[in-house]
């Protein structure tokens, strides 16, 4: 590798860390001083002829790793992380931001969207915590399914929770789906059983808290009781601690994917870079919108780069550069382009949650 990067407390310490990892030739080439608490990051060669590569010959410029740094930085991911996202973004190929990022976030975490057909897919189960947007997100999910043709099972298991039956078979009335309650394990083999074999079937759950073992042990016992594909539901802009420990707190539903919604209420994405990659989960689908139809999006590396970089650096040359973030705004917040905002949507929330 010829450049790594190397996060630590001081800058004492940055610089006794480069000569311990990448030896005593190692050339600092950047330096990075966070503000209040975060340390400094330098950036270092470790292979003496790299200065003589003129800069437009390198695999990425120092200049640009620089960006994605305080890109990452801006979005509050740990520093540890975005040391470990620089490092695998220096080992690219490729000279173009948004390339090289696309680049480490496939190297560092898996994608794997939810499909939209019942094929040869399991129940999908949506697990979390309360007002994660599970729900919002079994609606969504089945009217993705119900708009491209496919046939859907709505269940619900949430018999806990006031009105949250109603707040699904509102939502699933106006796709043409009657939505089936599930108030124990045992109903629940039953309701996917009584399923069509191509439908997918979507199945709602009670908020659990992450730290009752009491409300755990609840939900493993319906997670367990047929062989289901568990989706952990989660918001975005926690703190990342806090995301990291909910995330973690799942692992005994063993939940393969994480499905993050409120996208368009944050600007900083770190928390749930954090939590992912604590949690060893796969991104599945992201949620940049309340709204029901088309309230979903699938992501994939080069959708997650766009997101995490300022537009100027992840715009491709022929897209439009329209964004819903605040001119002035520091963070990328690309979150999404106009054309990904759903305007007029009939089956808008009911606001019975
Ligand atoms: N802005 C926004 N609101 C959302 C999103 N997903 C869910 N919500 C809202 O968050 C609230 C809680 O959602 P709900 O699906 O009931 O959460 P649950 O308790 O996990 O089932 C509702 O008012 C939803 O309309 C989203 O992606 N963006
Ligand atoms: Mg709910």
């Amino acid at each position: 590798m010829r450049l790594k990067t190397i996060h630590a407390r001081t800058m004492q310490e940055a610089m006794e860390l480069v000569r311990e990892q990448m030896g005593a030739e190692a050339i600092i080439v950047a330096t990075h001083e966070d503000e209040g608490t975060r340390g400094v990051r330098v950036t270092a060669a470790s292979d003496m002829e790299d200065r003589h590569i003129p800069e437009t010959e390198r695999a990425i410029s120092f200049e640009t790793l620089q960006m994605i740094g305080n890109s990452l930085d801006d979005h509050g991911t740990p520093p540890q992380l975005t040391d470990k996202l620089l490092n695998s973004v220096a080992a690219q190929a490729k000279a173009d931001a948004h390339m090289s990022l696309s680049g480490a976030l496939q190297d560092t975490y898996n994608f794997m969207p939810l499909p939209e057909s019942g094929v040869g897919a399991r129940p999908i189960m949506l697990i979390g915590p309360p007002g994660g947007g599970k729900t919002s997100a079994a609606a969504k999910l089945a009217a993705r399914s119900v708009v491209s043709g496919h046939s859907v099972t709505l269940i619900t298991t949430d018999t806990v929770r006031a009105r949250a039956v109603e707040q699904l078979d509102a939502y699933g009335s106006r796709l043409g789906l009657s939505t089936k309650v599930a108030p124990d394990p045992l109903a629940l083999i039953e309701e996917i059983e009584n399923a069509e074999a191509d439908d997918l079937i979507v199945i709602d759950t009670m908020g659990v808290n992450p730290y009752s073992q009491e409300d755990m042990d609840k939900l493993i016992e319906f997670a367990g009781a047929i062989a289901v594909e568990p989706i952990l539901v989660l918001t975005a802009g926690r703190d990342v601690i806090e995301a990291i420990e909910i995330a973690k707190a799942y692992e005994d539903v063993n939940p393969s994917r994480m499905l993050v919604t409120g996208l368009d209420m944050v600007r900083r994405l770190g928390s749930i870079l954090a939590a992912v990659e604590a949690s060893g989960l796969a991104f599945s689908d992201v949620s940049p919108s309340p709204n029901i139809v088309n309230g979903l999006r699938p992501v994939n590396a080069v959708s997650l780069a766009r997101l995490l970089l300022p537009s100027e650096a992840s715009i491709p040359n022929n897209t439009s550069s329209s964004q819903i973030a605040p001119e002035n705004s520091e963070v990328s917040k690309t979150s999404l382009r106009e054309e990904d905002v759903v305007e007029n949507d009939e089956l808008a929330p009911t606001g019975s949650n």
